[in-house]
């Protein structure tokens, strides 16, 4: 049958139009490349577009998670909390995209199938679901946390009540009024979602397989004088901030907890419990870095939910087992507190697995049945590589990227993947993305790509490509970087451990921001040292 879809021919692809995508867009409409962004999405906003659960806010200051690109948009945008809100940071991106006029180059509600690279026209045809396109550039912005993990349970189709996972909301309210309702999941969705919904339901069931540690939010409203400080000299911030390990004002104190007194640990970390936010995780330079140093802080939290929680067993099973921040450290409003209310039950699924779905709620192996009505799916993300493996992408030697991976994540500073020419990828395994404030990164990747493409198109080249040998270097120091931190020692989806059957690899770089971005400009400066230019 002959194949009815339009047929385009462009410079460049840019697949999702979350904070990465509609950046790449600008900056390579800017540099003169005829590009279109296609999203499988009804609108803009990747995370914050999917991510509406009840709760949903950023963790890092609303003042440093924006774009740095323009000083007008920074200036005139006012974000009201210390801490966005989902709904805030959706406007905020619909702002941009009006601004800059970029939904005219947006497809939404397409989703790109395949992207298969032909190596003798050099170029990459890409299928969507309503156009084959030529393109010369491809460029994946498919988001880290963006592919999310369902779970596959006995009997879960055959569940009457309603279903939601955290990662694909509705857009409506959902009305969880007088109901009763079930958490599956205590990750960072689930820590931010379960004190709203309790407020409303009539009975919560939180079926917690691993608990977490989380520290108070503390979110406000903006800081006026903080925010006029800021916006004086905001560029001058942006450059300091860059220079942090994390890519934010993430202070880190320089003494070490191992040689603290336990007097120093406490002052230390009460100020940062007091403060709020993922700040705990400076409250000493080998925090992240020593077993030893990282049970001070640990036990510190710990003890924290035993004074916060009142019925001394819940408690217990609330206070995790593995190294703080070797999962990603939740930041809560109310978390810990919402276990004292009279309509909220823990059940430990650890030791009493969830076996079948009925028509009216869930069985636990112990035999126990735990009647719903709704049933909330805070089960997280296939992360870093989930998005990518949806779509076929078949590289120059028709092998496909998830055949490429299948042992593991392996890409050339997370940017290019040997055998997969004009393929970059936005904040992918193997940089710092998730480790820092994803929006510093993003604009770094976006700015590093838009040079190297416009480099080429300057020195006459058509096609680059990454060396094996300068991938696999690079993700043998990503490992061994991480092998110095306490970051691989927990099952987290840091290192595909949430997902079955995934190979185990820690994915993003964990050797901070600063050193990283040097290695890119200088791979930049050596006329792309690393990758094979023709
Ligand atoms: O997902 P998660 P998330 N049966 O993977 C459990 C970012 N984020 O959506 O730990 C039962 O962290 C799983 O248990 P276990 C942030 O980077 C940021 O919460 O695998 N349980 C875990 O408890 C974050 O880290 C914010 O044993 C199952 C939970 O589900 C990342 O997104 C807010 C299960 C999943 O936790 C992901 O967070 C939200 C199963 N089959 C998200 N499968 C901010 O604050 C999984 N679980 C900015």
């Amino acid at each position: 049958m002959k194949d009815e879809k339009k047929q385009s021919k462009l410079d460049a692809v840019v697949v999702g139009a979350g904070f990465s995508g509609l950046y790449m867009l600008l900056k390579l409409r800017e540099a003169g490349l005829k590009t279109r962004l296609y999203e499988a999405g009804e609108g803009i906003g990747g995370t914050w577009y999917w991510n509406r659960y009840p709760g949903a806010r950023c963790d890092v200051p609303s003042l440093q998670y924006s774009y740095a690109f323009d000083e007008d948009l920074q200036q005139e945008w006012n974000w009201p909390e210390r801490y966005s809100a989902q709904g805030d940071i959706l406007n905020y991106i619909q702002h941009v995209a009006d601004r800059f006029d970029l939904m005219k180059d947006i497809q939404l509600s397409t989703r790109v199938k395949a992207a298969i690279y032909d190596d003798i026209d050099k170029k990459w045809l890409i299928d969507t679901e309503k156009e084959k396109v030529e393109s010369r550039f491809c460029i994946m912005a498919t988001g880290c946390l963006s592919s999310a993990n369902l779970p596959t349970y006995t009997g879960l189709n055959d569940f009457k009540g309603r279903t939601f996972h955290t990662g694909n909301w509705p857009k409506t309210k959902v009305d969880f009024s007088g109901k009763i309702v079930g958490v599956i999941g205590t990750g960072s969705s689930a820590i931010q979602s379960i004190p709203e919904i309790a407020k409303e339901a009539g009975h919560l069931y939180v079926f917690q397989r691993t608990p977490n540690f989380s520290v108070p939010a503390e979110n406000k409203i903006v800081d006026e004088a903080l925010e006029k400080k800021i916006k004086a000299n905001y560029e001058e911030f942006r450059k300091e901030w860059a220079t942090k390990p994390f890519a934010y004002d993430l202070k880190v104190n320089e003494g070490k907890a191992t040689s603290a007194s336990k007097e120093e640990l406490l002052v230390e970390y009460e100020k940062r419990w007091k403060d709020g936010g993922l700040m705990f995780l400076g409250a000493f330079s080998d925090l992240l870095l020593d077993k030893a140093a990282n049970d001070t802080a640990a036990n510190f939290i710990r003890g924290k939910i035993e004074k916060i929680v009142t019925d001394p067993k819940v408690a217990q099973m609330l206070m995790p087992d593995h190294f703080v921040g070797c999962k990603r450290l939740c930041a809560d409003s109310g978390y810990y507190d919402t276990f004292n209310r009279d309509n909220v039950t823990l059940l430990d699924i650890s030791s009493n697995s969830i076996d079948t779905f009925s028509e009216k709620g869930i069985y636990l192996s112990s035999g126990k049945h735990v009647m719903l009505e709704d049933v909330v799916l805070a089960t997280g993300f296939d992360a870093m590589t989930g998005a990518l493996d949806k779509i076929n992408i078949v590289g120059k030697d028709k092998i496909s990227l998830k055949e490429k991976w299948k042992e593991g994540p392996v890409s050339y500073l997370g940017l290019g993947i040997s055998g997969f020419p004009n393929l970059f990828h936005v904040a992918g395994p193997g940089s710092p993305s998730v480790l820092t404030n994803m929006l510093v990164s993003i604009q770094q990747h976006v700015e590093w790509i838009t040079d190297c493409i416009s480099w080429m198109d300057k020195k006459g080249f058509s096609k680059i490509e990454a060396s094996r040998e300068a991938e696999v270097g690079w993700v043998t120091h990503v490992n061994e970087v991480a092998d110095l931190t306490v970051y691989p020692l927990c099952n987290s989806w840091y290192l595909g451990a949430n997902i079955p059957g995934k190979p185990r690899q820690f994915m993003p770089y964990v050797g901070g921001f600063p050193p990283y971005v040097e290695k890119c400009n200088d791979v930049a400066n050596k006329d792309y040292e690393g990758f094979h230019l023709s």
